[in-house]
Order: C-alpha cells, then sequence, then structure tokens
C-alpha cells in the first residue's frame, strides 16, 4: 500500500465528496462547524476574512472615542469611557483568537491591515469633534453594532458565535451608557443640545453605512448566507436598525437628518432617503476624512511597540525551556 499524500488521501479516510457532504449536512442541520472539523477553503477563507476585519474594526475603533479620554469632561465619564474602550481591545483580542483557530496569524493579519489589503469598518474613518460624539458613537454605532451582531451568535463557525455572545453583552453596556450621556446632554445647556443635534447629523448616514453595500451589490451575501455564516441579508439588519432607533430619536428629542424618514403604515417599517454609496466607497477605499490616521496609528502602535511583543515572546520561550529542563 503506498503511502498516502495531501491530495489522496489513505485508504480508510473519508474521501473530499464525503466531507463535504458532512459539512453540508451540519450546515443543513444549523449545527456548528468546529475548528478541527473539514471545511471547504472557500467557507475558511471567507471566515478569516470576515473576522478580521471585524477584529480590525474593534481595535481601530478604539480610536476615535479614545482621543476624548484625556478630555472627558468628569471623572465619572472617563471611567465610562476607559471601560468601554478597554472592551473594544478585548473584542479584537477573541476575535483574533477565533482567526487563530481557521490557521490564520495575528500578526500577520496585523500587517495585513496596515498595509491595506484588509479592510476595517467605514464607521471609523470620520472625526470626533465634540464630547456628544461619544455619545452618539455608543447609541448609534454600538446599536448599528448590536443589530449586525445579534444574528453572528447564530453563525455556523463555533468559535465565532461564541465570541459574539460576550462581545453583544458588552455592546449593550456600550449602547445604553451612549445613549445615557445623550440624555444628560439634552437635558442640559442650549449649547449641549446644539452639540448632540450635530453629532447626530454627522453619523447617521455612516452609521447607515456600516451594514454594507445594498444587497443587490454584495457580491458576498449569498454566499455567505448558504453557509450560515451571516444570517441575514445588508438591507435587511439595515432596515431593522432604522425601525429601532427612530423611536429612540424620538424619545431622546433629535431629529434625524433624513427628510425622506416616514413610517409606512402597509409595509409596517419605516422608509427612509437615499445613502451616498459614492461617499461608502470613497471611505472604504482609504480617502475617508481620517483613514489616513487611524492606519498610521495603528502602524506606529504595531512599530513601536515591537520590543514588547520581543520580549514577551522571549520570556515564553524561556519559561517554556525552563519546564523541559526541570521536566527531563
Ligand atoms: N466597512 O459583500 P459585502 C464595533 C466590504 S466594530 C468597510 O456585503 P460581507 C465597535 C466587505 O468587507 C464592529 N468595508 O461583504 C468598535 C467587502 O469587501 P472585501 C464592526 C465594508 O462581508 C469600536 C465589500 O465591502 N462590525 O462594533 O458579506 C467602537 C462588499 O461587501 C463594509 C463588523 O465587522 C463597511 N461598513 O458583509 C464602537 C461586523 N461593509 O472584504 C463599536 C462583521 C462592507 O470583499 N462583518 N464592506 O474586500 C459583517 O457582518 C460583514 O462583513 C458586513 C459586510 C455586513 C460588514
Amino acid at each position: 500500500m503506498s503511502a498516502p499524500t495531501l491530495d489522496r488521501p489513505a485508504a480508510g479516510t473519508p474521501d473530499e465528496a464525503s466531507l463535504q457532504e458532512r459539512f453540508d449536512a451540519t450546515i443543513a442541520a444549523e449545527h456548528r462547524i468546529e475548528p478541527r472539523d473539514w471545511m471547504p477553503e472557500g467557507y475558511r477563507k471567507t471566515l478569516v476574512r470576515q473576522i478580521a476585519q471585524h477584529a480590525h474594526s474593534e481595535i481601530i475603533g478604539m480610536q476615535p472615542e479614545g482621543d476624548w479620554l484625556l478630555a472627558a469632561p468628569s471623572l465619572r465619564r472617563k471611567a465610562i469611557l476607559l471601560a468601554k474602550v478597554q472592551d473594544e481591545a478585548g473584542h479584537g483580542m477573541y476575535l483574533y483568537s477565533a482567526a487563530e483557530t481557521l490557521g490564520a496569524d495575528r500578526a500577520d493579519l496585523t500587517d495585513k491591515l496596515i498595509e491595506g489589503r484588509q479592510k476595517y469598518s467605514s464607521i471609523f474613518n470620520y472625526p470626533t469633534l465634540t464630547y456628544a460624539d461619544v455619545g452618539v458613537i455608543g447609541w448609534l454605532v454600538d446599536g448599528a453594532a448590536i443589530c449586525n451582531q445579534v444574528p453572528l451568535c447564530r453563525s455556523s463557525y463555533g468559535p465565532y458565535a461564541r465570541a459574539m455572545i460576550r462581545v453583544c453583552k458588552e455592546e449593550s453596556f456600550h449602547q445604553r451608557q451612549g445613549y445615557e450621556l445623550l440624555m444628560t446632554m439634552m437635558g442640559g445647556t442650549d449649547e449641549q443640545r446644539a452639540m448632540v443635534q450635530d453629532a447626530v447629523d454627522r453619523w447617521w448616514w455612516p452609521s447607515l453605512m456600516m451594514f454594507g453595500p445594498p444587497d443587490d451589490d454584495s457580491p458576498n451575501s449569498a454566499q455567505s448566507m448558504a453557509w450560515g455564516i451571516k444570517r441575514h441579508s445588508n438591507d435587511e439588519l439595515r432596515q431593522r436598525f432604522v425601525d429601532m432607533t427612530v423611536p429612540q430619536a424620538e424619545f431622546l428629542g433629535v431629529t434625524l437628518p433624513d427628510p425622506d424618514l416616514v413610517w409606512d403604515e402597509a409595509a409596517g417599517r419605516h422608509r427612509f432617503g437615499a445613502i451616498d454609496w459614492a461617499e461608502f466607497k470613497r471611505v472604504i477605499s482609504g480617502e475617508g476624512p481620517m483613514n489616513a490616521v487611524r492606519v498610521a496609528r495603528r502602524r506606529a502602535a504595531r512599530d513601536d511597540n515591537a520590543w514588547v511583543t520581543e520580549a514577551a515572546a522571549a520570556h515564553a520561550a524561556k519559561h517554556a525551556g525552563g519546564h523541559a529542563g526541570s521536566a527531563a
């Protein structure tokens, strides 16, 4: 009997067709695919692409709010903001770990982000001009993230779905802290109310763009939904977000900057105006107002802190050697 090779399984090993069949049956039964299971290469690549983009978004997403840490208006606000920004770092770490279960290398993913070979969410390419932006990011950006991510708790890939459960719990706290901050500002001076309205005017449309291109221009959706990675289309989730947010805006006392936003009684949903997809395309191709700053900072963080990573790796190697030595 000749030895098995990469493209010729050993006798008794299931062939690719039966592995594919088992994978398809697992997906059809709504069971989870786990790291040691066989999976088609396209499924693995799609997951690495989405999870890496998601992880990068969490890490780059620390910057817009992080800019206000040294200028928070009170100790209480500073403590809340610090906790939130640290949570985002934690989300990035769970997600990079999930990508590692698919064979990806964390340092390589970071390099791809910095070199513009992998994306991060468009939303983080806008500046935070006042403290009201911190509240609006919590309310709208974390609100949009919850709409998008709750269905990902049922994603077909186990480690991604499990990471999303904790992430969503924390995002829910983030959204409420943002809304509470805005409620406080709306109960303040005219100037504070104007700051909130200005921030809503600037963040509303970019928040709608977070859900991705419209369904008829979303090349990855059909396959990702067939594989159970995504559970709803981009437009479905965007609609859910609008319907959820309009009453919150009314309660808060702000106007959403869309003259075409109306409740459609017959359809049982809101209709809203046209999204500027040309702006979205500019932003995801690197030409948004803050893309260069965001990536330059991430590059500096990688390069300036390389010595910490190297020292930690050397320490771990020495430690592992010590154990091996004492065991021997
Ligand atoms: N921004 O075929 P499509 C957070 C890309 S952070 C940039 O619809 P897909 C937070 C897309 O990647 C949470 N790029 O793709 C953190 C694709 O390009 P590639 C962020 C976008 O993957 C700190 C192309 O456009 N959430 O909550 O089926 C503070 C075509 O799109 C965007 C996630 O990452 C975009 N908005 O669907 C506060 C959620 N949209 O990759 C808060 C996880 C699309 O082929 N990701 N593109 O070159 C997803 O759910 C899906 O990947 C998307 C896109 C719905 C975003």
